[in-house]
């Protein structure tokens, strides 16, 4: 993977109570000529919304809203909305995300999933749906829905920790047949837990994941996994090595030291782009040729 050299894309705002901290984990979608991004910001208050921002070229930050498009609104999500996923599914775009809400001391955080109309995505009128809890009270994170059904019903990577496993569902309400997908490996870079990145690419050789692995040494890399198109539950390859490791300083040094993490990539052209959060600070994006980082996978 190639760094951007304007590494980071996106820093946090001192003038914006709610931006003021740290600005990473992005969701992202391609529409009409532009990648829309939706970022995890942490504020004054040590609370996660979401900002927006967009890029014609996936490098360059063209547009920032000064004001946040999705905050906690209920109890359930109090301390924070975090870590959001985007899919497009139909005319729709379906966010899933971490609801955080601390009790005694706990982080007790779960699946939250929304979704909003592609009209008012790209109009910025931000008319999120029903915020719904699939698994409720289930500790759990890390969730992205597929970009179509499979089999007549729509599929949804999570995390019940430390492995990363699926759901299917008719109705995108009722989760059910939860099952481990990947567990962290004995030795290696993943050997402590993982959990799916981005929403998955679909090729003719299968579906395409980038997933973080978490080593026992608490460092965040980046990996690939190539899925059956049928039974995504069903693990084809799984990249040896890792794509991306923290080596930059922004990488390396923040508010979580060594951590490179993703929630959105797109596909432009040829080229691949992966947005992640450096040391859960600021926002950076990486990118490959696409073919080249199908290779990877058998690596
Ligand atoms: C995960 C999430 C991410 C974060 C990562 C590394 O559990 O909280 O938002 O980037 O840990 O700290």
């Amino acid at each position: 993977m190639e760094r951007f050299a304007g590494n980071p894309i996106l820093k946090p705002i001192e003038a914006h109570a709610w931006e003021s901290r740290e600005v990473f984990n992005a969701a992202a979608v391609y529409l009409e000529g532009k990648v829309h991004l939706l970022y995890r910001a942490i504020g004054n208050d040590g609370i996660s919304r979401l900002g927006y921002a967009n890029s014609k070229d996936g490098f360059t930050i063209d547009e920032r809203l000064p004001q946040p498009v999705f905050e906690p609104a209920f109890e359930s999500e109090k301390d924070g909305v975090e870590d959001p996923r985007l899919s497009l599914i139909d005319k729709k775009l379906v966010m899933t995300y971490t609801a955080l809400c601390e009790f005694k001391h706990l982080q007790s955080y779960q699946v939250a999933l929304t979704d909003i109309s592609v009209e008012d995505f790209i109009q910025k009128r931000w008319n999120w749906g029903t915020r719904r809890l699939p698994f409720s009270g289930i500790r759990n994170k890390n969730a992205v829905v597929f970009p179509e059904k499979i089999g007549g019903r729509y599929v949804m990577f999570h995390r019940i920790e430390p492995d990363l496993c699926v759901a299917y569902s008719e109705d995108l309400e009722k989760w059910c047949d939860v099952m481990c997908v990947m567990k962290p490996r004995v030795v290696g870079w993943d050997n402590w837990k993982i959990g799916v990145a981005g929403t998955p690419i679909k090729t003719s050789e299968g579906w395409l994941v980038v997933y973080h692995g978490v080593s026992v040494e608490k460092m965040y890399s980046l990996g690939l996994a190539l899925l059956d198109l049928e039974h995504p539950e069903r693990v084809l390859y799984r990249s040896k090595t890792p794509i991306l490791v923290p080596v930059a300083d922004y990488e390396r040094f923040g508010k979580v030291p060594n951590v490179v993490f993703s929630c959105g990539n797109v596909v432009i052209g040829d080229r691949f782009f992966l947005y992640y959060g450096g040391a859960d600070s600021v926002l950076c994006v990486a990118s490959i040729n696409f073919n080249e980082l199908l290779a990877l996978v058998h690596k």
